[in-house]
């Protein structure tokens, strides 16, 4: 630790792991600030690094920009697509996300979403809370697993755990991602293709810019009537109404869904159907996962205030920076 007290901006909810971590330093607390401009105009100065708690509020250039002496931004989760990347590498700035920590709780929850879309588990026990079960038995699922390939959209460290589920589960698993991963399923280098050969998507891939509506209506037309979507990822990545006009419509049978476009907003037509099954961005919640991801949101900016290497900097702004250009 660095024996000036360090200056360190907090966004996003005070969460104690987070705040007791982070007392060797200065913590300026964006969320308490009445006039948030005034609060960063104040300590602009001295702030070199900010620890994010959430990934729902967006850290743009315009913010990042008025920390002249930004040099971390750690953040809590591993999509970052909440933060302008290309600002921070472009400004020496050092972005750090949570990975690995969380891999095995989300592929997790992703195995509970398929098999609740895809069996009706949710629905089934509402018939039973519902008193129905006396009157007769639940409906037998229309699909199963078990005459189903599941085409993972995205194969990184989490798309990897969840096919590592499906084997034990001998669910033929393929995938589709812009580079093939080193793994032995078999790559689409086309989505449109893969969504032709199988009947189940599930989307686990980063948010941002690149993958906004991958699953658009052509996608979903190219899956089927027996299609079964599944996203883990971001809204973003799903065209939220070719979604819900292609449940509506039964171009495809159903859809299981972690993410929104517009958390914590769910839209209606969405929770009125009875074809979706709908978790409120499940993915890492535990307090097991969580809090290990807040302790690394905090050991990340440790490291650096101690002039180590940061833990895990993201692929686009490695260590060390890059001086600004
Ligand atoms: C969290 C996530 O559930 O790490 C991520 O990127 O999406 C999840 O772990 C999410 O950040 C909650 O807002």
């Amino acid at each position: 630790m660095a024996t000036e007290p360090v200056d360190v901006l907090l966004i996003g909810p005070p969460k104690p792991t987070i705040v007791n971590g982070l007392a060797p330093f200065t913590v300026h607390r964006l969320a308490d600030a009445e006039d948030r401009d005034a609060l960063l105009k104040q300590i602009a100065p001295r702030v070199r690094g900010i620890a994010s708690s959430v990934t729902s509020e967006k850290i743009d250039g315009a913010l990042m920009g008025k920390l002249p002496r930004l040099e971390i931004l750690a953040t809590f989760g591993v999509g970052y697509d909440h933060i302008d990347v290309a600002f921070a590498a472009a400004h020496g700035i050092t972005i750090t996300n949570t990975p690995q920590v969380l891999t095995e709780e989300v592929a997790d929850t992703a195995l509970g979403l398929l098999l609740n879309t895809v069996r009706e588990f949710p629905q089934a026990e509402c018939y039973l809370r519902a008193g129905k079960w006396t009157e007769r038995a639940y409906p037998l699922s229309k699909a199963t697993l078990r005459d189903r390939t599941v085409g993972m959209v995205g194969m990184g460290a989490i798309g990897q755990a969840i096919a590592r589920r499906l084997d034990g589960m001998l669910v033929p698993v393929v995938y589709h991602s812009r580079r093939p991963a080193a793994v032995r399923y078999r790559h689409y280098p086309k989505l449109l293709d893969m969504a032709r050969d199988v009947s189940t998507l599930l989307v686990i891939t980063p948010g941002g810019a690149e993958t906004r509506n991958l699953i658009d209506a052509q996608v979903l037309a190219a899956l089927g009537p027996e299609g079964i979507l599944i996203n883990m990822a971001r809204g973003s990545v799903v065209d939220e109404a070719a979604l819900i006009k292609a449940l509506k419509d039964k171009t495809i049978m159903a859809a299981g869904l972690d993410v929104y476009l517009h958390e914590p907003q769910v839209p209606a037509e969405l929770i009125a159907m009875d074809n979706v099954v709908l978790f409120p961005h499940l993915g890492s919640a535990s307090v097991h996962t969580r809090t290990r991801m807040d302790e690394l949101v905090v050991d990340n900016l440790l490291a650096w205030a101690a002039g180590k290497p940061p833990l895990t900097p993201v692929p686009e702004t490695p260590w060390p920076p890059k001086p600004p250009a």
